[in-house]
Parts: C-alpha cells; sequence; structure tokens
C-alpha cells in the first residue's frame, strides 16, 4: 500500500480526535522510526516520552515475550510472581514505601485524586464531600471528565460539561496564590513539576520547594504529576529532584513500560497508599504481571544503561547547540535534560510549519500550543546523533 492509502484508511475508519503529521510509521529501533517507505527520521518526541528506553528496546522486548509466554492477567483476585518484584523495584528506585499500579496516566492521575480525597476526610477531618484540590493553569493530567473539569484549555472542555466539582484553579509558578486559596476543606495540590502540553513550562527555582512548605504547613498533600518528567526526561529520576523535593504522592506512567504497554502507578508512603481498603479501588488489567514484568525491564533499563545521566549531559549539550542558532523566530529555548521546547514568537506563523519542515529532513518534533517545538529524544541518545540533526533544526529555523 501507498502512504496515502494508509492515510486515507485512518481519514475514513478513525475519529479525528488528532491531526497527525503525514508520515505513516511501520517499525522503529532506538531514536530512530522508519516509515513504510523506508524512509528513516530521528524521533524527537518519543510519543510523549514513553519511549525514553528508545523503541523497542530488546531487553524490555525479551521480558515481555518471556512473560508472555507464561500467563498476562491474573486479575488482583489472585497474586502472581511478578507483582511483588515490581512493588519492590519501584520502591527501592523511588523511595516511596508503596505503590499502586494502574494501566493510563489518566486513571493514575483519577487514583491519586481519590486517594487524596479519602486522606482529606479521614485523616485531617474534612466534611464529607467537602475536600477541594488545588490545580494550576497550564495543567495537563488527563482527559477524562473529572479532570478535563479542572483543565485551565477551553478546547479541553468545550461541550464536555458538567464538571466535577471540588477543584480550585491557580495560576502556575505562583507559590502565594496555592497559599491564598488553601482554607480548611484544602485536601491537595495537585501539579506537574515541569508542564509538558502548556509548552515545557519550568517555575522559578524555589517554587516547588516554596510549594512543599507552604504544604507541610497546612496540612494539605502534594501530588506531583511525572507521567511526562519523570524516568530520567529531565535529566534527573523525578523533576521534582532537581529541587529535592518529595511529594506526598508522585503519579509516573508512560516510560515506566519503555513504550510496550500501558502501565501508570502511584507512588506514595504507608500513611497514604495504606487508606485504600480492598475493594475500595482497582480495575481489571491493573498490575497484571504481564505489565510487571514490562515494568520491571523498563525501570532497570533506566537505572543500568545510566540514562537519567544521559539525559542531564546530552540535554544541556542540545540545549547549548540550540541556544547558537541565530534564529528571528525563537523568542526563547527553555528545558532540562531532555526535555527541551523553542518558543517561536508569534509572527513565525505558528509551530506546526516548522514541523513539517522538519520531517522533510527526517526529524519527526510535534507542536505543544501553537507557538512552541517540543524536541524529547529517547534518552538513549548520543552526540553523534545530536550533532546529525543540528544543522537540520538550524536550516528549518532560519528559513523563510
Ligand atoms: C493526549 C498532551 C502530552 C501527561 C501528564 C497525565 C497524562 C499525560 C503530565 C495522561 C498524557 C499525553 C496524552 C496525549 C498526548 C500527550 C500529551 F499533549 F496531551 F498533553 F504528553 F503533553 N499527565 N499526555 O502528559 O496520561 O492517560 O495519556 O496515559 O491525550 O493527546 P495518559
Amino acid at each position: 500500500m501507498e502512504i496515502n492509502q494508509f492515510i486515507e484508511l485512518e481519514e475514513q475508519y478513525g475519529a479525528h480526535n488528532y491531526h497527525p503529521l503525514d508520515v505513516v510509521i511501520e517499525k522503529a529501533e532506538g531514536q530512530w522510526v522508519y516509515d513504510v517507505t523506508g524512509k528513516k527520521y530521528l524521533d524527537c518526541l518519543s510519543a510523549y516520552s514513553a519511549v525514553n528506553q528508545g523503541h523497542v528496546h530488546p531487553k524490555i522486548l525479551a521480558a515481555m515475550i518471556e512473560q508472555a509466554k507464561k500467563v498476562t492477567l491474573t486479575s488482583r483476585a489472585f497474586r502472581n510472581d511478578q507483582l511483588g518484584l515490581f512493588y519492590k523495584q519501584l520502591s527501592d528506585i523511588s523511595g516511596y514505601e508503596m505503590s499502586l499500579p494502574m494501566n493510563s496516566g489518566a486513571e493514575a492521575v483519577e487514583t491519586a485524586l481519590k486517594l487524596a480525597r479519602k486522606w482529606g476526610y479521614v485523616v485531617k477531618g474534612i466534611p464529607e464531600n467537602k475536600a477541594e484540590i488545588i490545580c494550576v493553569d497550564g495543567n495537563f493530567h488527563g482527559r477524562t471528565i473529572s479532570i478535563i473539569s479542572f483543565s485551565s484549555e477551553p478546547s479541553y472542555k468545550k461541550n464536555f460539561g458538567p464538571f466535577t466539582p471540588g477543584f480550585v484553579c491557580v495560576p502556575y509558578n505562583d507559590a502565594n496564590a496555592i497559599k491564598d486559596a488553601i482554607n480548611e476543606n484544602t485536601a491537595a495540590v495537585i501539579l506537574e513539576p515541569i508542564q509538558g502540553e502548556a509548552g515545557v513550562i519550568i517555575p522559578d527555582e524555589g517554587y516547588l520547594k516554596t510549594v512543599e512548605t507552604i504544604c507541610k504547613f497546612h496540612n494539605v498533600l502534594l501530588i506531583a504529576d511525572e507521567i511526562q518528567t519523570g524516568l530520567g526526561r529531565t535529566g534527573k529520576l523525578f523533576a521534582a529532584d532537581h529541587e529535592n523535593v518529595k511529594a506526598d504522592m508522585t503519579i509516573v506512567g508512560k516510560a515506566l513500560s519503555g513504550g510496550f504497554y500501558p502501565i501508570s502507578a502511584v507512588l506514595a508512603d504507608r500513611k497514604i497508599l495504606g487508606l485504600f481498603k480492598p475493594g475500595e479501588h482497582g480495575s481489571t488489567f491493573g498490575g497484571n504481571p504481564l505489565a510487571a514484568a514490562i515494568g520491571r525491564a523498563s525501570l532497570s533499563v533506566i537505572i543500568d544503561e545510566n540514562l537519567i545521566e544521559n539525559s542531564a549531559t546530552l540535554g544541556k549539550y542540545f540545549m547549548e547547540k540550540m541556544n547558537e542558532i541565530d534564529s528571528p523566530y525563537i523568542k526563547e529555548i527553555r528545558g532540562k535534560g531532555l526535555f527541551i521546547g523553542v518558543e517561536l514568537f508569534p509572527e513565525a506563523g505558528g509551530a506546526r510549519r516548522f514541523c513539517e519542515a522538519l520531517k522533510e529532513r527526517n526529524i519527526l518534533a510535534k507542536e505543544t500550543h501553537d507557538h512552541v517545538i517540543r524536541f524529547a529524544p529517547p534518552l538513549i541518545i548520543d552526540k553523534e546523533t545530536i550533532d546529525w540533526a543540528l544543522p537540520r533544526i538550524r536550516e528549518v529555523l532560519t528559513m523563510k
């Protein structure tokens, strides 16, 4: 089949809830993807940081195949020989005492919200159904009705009401706004340590630590959504580590599976995760042995291949070289580790056309919020590949 035939099938039979670049990927390996004509591209999106380990990592693939031949799903009505090992590894790596495994990131976010509300009622003593959770403008935590209920992005909310109550949105990067929004019914604050979808928005140095201090002072839980920024993406295990902040709950997903399978989890200590009693929460696939085996291999690859350090080192190099590009379009280049956003001036005409031009030069990147090009290659990327990409990026960012 020709490329256009694949595209026509998607256009005719699939919902149009995305506006993808017209590249039809047939296979991928490491930082490279190949379309149906065999054309090779550098993946600078990493499936929104789900393939930090690189596409089709052989060790994760082997673990998936080996486990899939044994048992894939038992339900949590029974136990299995993979989950306890996955829990232990998650605890050893993250420093949290416990975890609760789910599937999609949104499911883990919903889990954290439910847990925060329950903590508010049974521990803090908030009157039933009065719990409030503070969120921040520009947030992205998923697409469920409760999560979009506190989105500040009209296009994520329009025509999807009525919305779930109990959320108070304040400006990001303003610790006082959080302090002022806290009252006796506040159970938690949820935020991304660096906002991904909003355009790689990095808060001021000290913001996260101040928010952590305010939460502790006011007996409010801090929930860090590290689904996109976690597991090495920003050059630390978690983005919160840049400020030595340890949230009461940390949510992970995406690269927890290396892109092989939907796996997410809420990480917390026993005094919080111990609040869930049997039957109060769960999911059919959450914590299944195949997911646990894949998760174990995915975490091992991140640690054994020093991907966190590689993200820090090569992210710094990538940003330094990009800052040398003399382009009339670039308003700001920001990022941490291999989580980089290039914000363009509105006069540049929008980031999409630059992503289209990058595609023509064998680089796949994605625009976010019209004016930002996100560069987030797999954390296995090497200096030679970055040096290969830079002239192409320079050419596009200086085109007419
Ligand atoms: C889409 C965005 C990124 C996330 C954070 C929770 C979730 C996500 C910080 C939910 C998911 C994905 C979802 C996907 C595109 C992508 C995305 F553009 F939507 F916002 F990465 F920036 N917290 N982000 O980034 O996890 O339920 O998807 O597993 O919905 O278009 P999920």
